[in-house]
């Protein structure tokens, strides 16, 4: 799936709406070939039962690779493929489908944040919060990038919000692609907000924009004060940085000035709010910043 760090070369990636545990689902496939500069692909897709609620399931190939068995009923010459070639034409159907997402947000008004950071850093407990604090207010909706399980969309349909679980397989990202399907599957109401929690991973997510109205980083004071010097694509492409667990702060060696100077030398138009998803501290200013966005 991902030829811009290599992994996952066979994702199975599946789509989840969480609210509606039905057993029917649609089963979907889609081969992506490169012959020379040409791609074309092979859809197929078909609907069967299982106990756990798909919706949506899609398996992907991005890749000019046939080690594993499947069936196509043509030939294919398959050059050893410029990987660079490659990463290239997966950024660009990004940026394309990225520029859908985006207009269709901004026709119906939608704000859209996509959530980065490494795995664990506050993101879904952050969002159970938003969501309490909001929803009589705002009609809210997210979507959820994970590897494996539903644990989080669990979590955040007990709060109270539509979602739809993602599961990227071998995937370390979110791509805008996922991001339209699950747009429509969750078809979103005007003037709403949309949470994207990606997967959590601090590298690979930078490079894929997703049509958000803004990206929030986050990082957790148990993770280190030298990430920005260390992964800095994330920190340069976002809006916001929260810095989550200041609970913690007495506990952990976390500098928070150093941080946020090293923070501003690679982002000098980022905010940061310091707060704690556990215990509401520095909320008030997250849900003001929310607020500013969509007013926008
Ligand atoms: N002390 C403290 N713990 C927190 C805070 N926010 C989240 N946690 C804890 O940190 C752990 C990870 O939180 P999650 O919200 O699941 O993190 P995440 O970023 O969604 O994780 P992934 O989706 O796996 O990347 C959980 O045990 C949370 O209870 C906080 O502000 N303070
Ligand atoms: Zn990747
Ligand atoms: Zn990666
Ligand atoms: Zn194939
Ligand atoms: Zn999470």
């Amino acid at each position: 799936m991902c030829g811009t760090c290599g992994c996952g070369e066979d994702d199975h990636i599946t789509y989840r709406k969480i609210e509606h545990p039905d057993d029917a689902h649609m089963h979907y496939h889609t081969h992506v070939h490169k012959h020379g500069d040409l791609e074309h692909s092979h859809p197929h897709h078909h609907t069967h039962s299982h106990h756990d609620g798909h919706v949506l399931h899609d398996h992907a190939h991005d890749h000019a690779h046939h080690d594993h068995p499947h069936e196509h009923d043509h030939p294919h010459a398959h050059p050893n493929p410029l990987t660079i070639r490659i990463e290239r034409n997966i950024l660009d159907k990004n940026l394309q489908y990225a520029e859908r997402n985006r207009g269709y947000f901004e026709a119906l008004k939608v704000t859209a944040f996509n959530l980065v950071s490494s795995p664990g850093s506050g993101k879904t407990t952050l969002l159970e919060r938003t969501i309490s604090a909001l929803k009589a207010q705002k009609q809210l909706y997210v979507i959820e990038g994970d590897q494996q399980t539903s644990n989080d969309a669990r979590r955040i349909s007990q709060a109270g919000a539509p979602v739809i679980q993602i599961n990227t397989g071998n995937g370390c990202h979110l791509d805008a692609i996922m991001v339209n399907k699950a747009v429509k599957q969750l078809d979103l109401k005007p003037e709403s907000l949309l949470f994207i929690e990606n997967v959590g991973n601090l590298v690979c997510p930078a490079l894929f924009d997703l049509g958000e109205t803004k990206r929030v980083v986050i990082i957790s004071v148990t993770e280190g004060d030298d990430k920005p010097a260390k992964y800095p694509n994330m920190f340069e492409t976002s809006g916001l940085c929260i810095v989550n667990k200041i609970d913690l702060l007495p506990y952990v060696d976390f500098d928070i000035e150093s941080f946020e100077s090293t923070l501003r030398k690679i982002n000098r138009n980022i905010g940061i709010i310091r707060l704690s998803a556990r215990t509401g501290e520095g909320f008030d200013q997250w849900l003001e910043w929310i607020g500013r966005e969509a007013g926008k």
